[in-house]
């Protein structure tokens, strides 16, 4: 009978253990699998040669990652503040750089920036909503020439206040 007693508080003090290093295990796994695959960031804006401020308002513009002259690598695109070009970043290989492009000319205080192949012939074209002016679209002839088309193709061109635009195949 002792030895029977025995016996049982030795099974018991492994089965004890073997939960013990489960819970342990489970714990480890599931505890630590989301502290290891937490990713970090670094702010390296000025590193990459950006460094763009939308002038003293207080609401901002917008701004487009799109590969705007399909050279497989995303650039950016700023809206500007009153008297401000459009500024257009040019991803060189990781080095932003700053580029203009012959037909686009505005200076209007500029909210909304989209890039869209809105004729279906492969070269991305342009469309800026204004605050303070009219919203502009400009026609890529190919080669990043443009055209500002925004009275020719029966767009609403008024002198109003606008913020926001999307463009989608409906
Ligand atoms: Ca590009
Ligand atoms: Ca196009």
């Amino acid at each position: 009978m002792i030895r029977q007693l025995h016996f049982f508080q030795q099974f018991q003090s492994k089965t004890r253990l073997v939960k013990q290093c489960n819970c342990l295990l489970f714990t480890f796994l599931f505890c630590s699998i989301p502290l290891l695959s937490q990713v970090s960031f670094l702010e390296s804006a000025a590193s990459f040669g950006m460094n763009i401020s939308y002038g003293n308002s207080d609401l901002g513009g917008g701004v487009s990652f799109i590969d705007f002259n399909n050279d497989d690598r995303d650039d950016i695109t700023f809206a500007t503040e009153d008297t401000e070009e459009i500024c257009f970043l040019e991803n060189n290989n990781g080095l932003l750089t700053r580029v203009y492009f012959k037909g686009i000319s505005n200076t209007l205080k500029t909210k909304q920036i989209i890039w869209v192949d809105y004729d279906n012939d492969g070269d991305k074209d342009l469309f800026v909503t204004a605050l303070n002016g009219s919203n502009h679209f400009y026609k890529n002839n190919g080669a990043m020439v443009f055209t500002n088309i925004s009275n020719s193709i029966g767009f609403f061109y008024r002198e109003q206040t606008h913020y926001g635009c999307h463009f989608w195949r409906y």
